[in-house]
């Protein structure tokens, strides 16, 4: 009884979900509930809750409701807040551009290069300019790797070097140069003030100035990376979270391929 009860509601569900009409899922299909949470440079009292409020209301949250407030230091209130979002976006009108290759696990990556390419892929990876983060290209590049996928250096047919962080892109070049690399890899987790942006650029002008930008696969990753991004940038492709060593593996295996055989 209770499950003939539960596909009518979900079938009731599906009906007023209108994908050309997306918003927020809170309680109930289409209520755009959203919770959302910020910091507002004044002091914490009555006032500062107000002007949250309306600044909700500024965008776009009808019935906004603060839950929870508290002074994070002297002239600064961090806010918790809920409203139901009047926008909506066409989902069916989506286009995210995403990296081109067939996503392969470790073996079938070594299999194909031993097969295709006949000799062992060299790549280099860093965290550059002033990034200190390790993590992201460590995860990519170390021999333990991370969340179960095998790192770069655990590659049979992949030589892989992690030269860690901090790394100017003068001396990542000089690398790229020293070791006739097929591929360079670049971390970037900071994205404040655009640092990102400056490093990334930075890195792409001076391998023209070089002559090498089009001899090596160029690609670039981080949180707030997208392979959108890392095209505009001037990258061959670019990987965000939730990417693993096997993802760029069997990409720069494929590319490589392909650039062979053109
Ligand atoms: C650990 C950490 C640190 C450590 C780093 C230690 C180390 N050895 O790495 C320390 C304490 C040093 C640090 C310092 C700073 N940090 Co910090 N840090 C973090 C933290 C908590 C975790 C980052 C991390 O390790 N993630 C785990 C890895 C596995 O994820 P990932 O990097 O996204 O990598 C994955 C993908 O992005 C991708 N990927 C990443 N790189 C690459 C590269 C390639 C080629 C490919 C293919 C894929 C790829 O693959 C990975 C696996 O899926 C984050 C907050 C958070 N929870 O994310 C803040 C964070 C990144 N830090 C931040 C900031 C602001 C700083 C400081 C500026 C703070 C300060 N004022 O001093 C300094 C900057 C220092 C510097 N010069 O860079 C901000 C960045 C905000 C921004 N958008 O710019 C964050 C988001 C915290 C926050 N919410 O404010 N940090």
């Amino acid at each position: 009884m209770s499950g003939g009860l539960y596909s009518m509601d979900q079938h009731d569900f599906d009906q007023t979900l209108d994908l050309k009409n997306v918003k927020p899922y809170g309680d109930t299909m289409n209520d755009g509930k959203t919770q959302l949470s910020f910091t507002l440079p004044v002091t914490c009292n009555d006032e500062a809750i107000e002007a949250a409020k309306q600044l909700m209301k500024k965008m776009g949250f009808e019935n906004p409701q603060v839950v929870f407030y508290k002074e994070l230091t002297k002239g600064f209130t961090f806010f918790n807040c809920y409203g139901s979002c009047s926008h909506t976006v066409d989902f069916t009108a989506i286009n995210v551009p995403k990296v081109e290759s067939t996503v392969w696990d470790m073996k079938e990556t070594d299999m194909f290069v031993k097969e295709n390419i006949g000799r062992k892929i060299t790549v280099i990876g860093a965290s550059t300019g002033t990034d200190a983060h390790t993590v992201g290209i460590d995860a990519i590049m170390n021999m333990k790797g991370y969340a179960g996928h095998y790192g770069l250096e655990r590659y049979e047919m992949f030589e892989a070097l992690n030269m860690g962080s901090q790394v100017l892109n003068e001396d990542f070049i000089a690398k790229a140069i020293e070791l006739n690399a097929d591929a360079l890899l670049v971390s970037q987790t900071v994205t404040q003030k655009d640092v990102h942006i400056k490093n990334l650029t930075e890195l792409v002008e001076m391998l023209e100035a070089e002559g090498l930008r089009d001899k090596v696969i160029l690609i670039c990753g981080g949180p707030r990376i997208s392979h959108e991004l890392a095209k505009e940038l001037g990258y061959d492709a670019g990987f965000s979270m939730n990417s693993y060593a096997n993802d760029v593996a069997s990409y720069i295996a494929q590319e490589l391929h392909r650039r062979q055989n053109k």
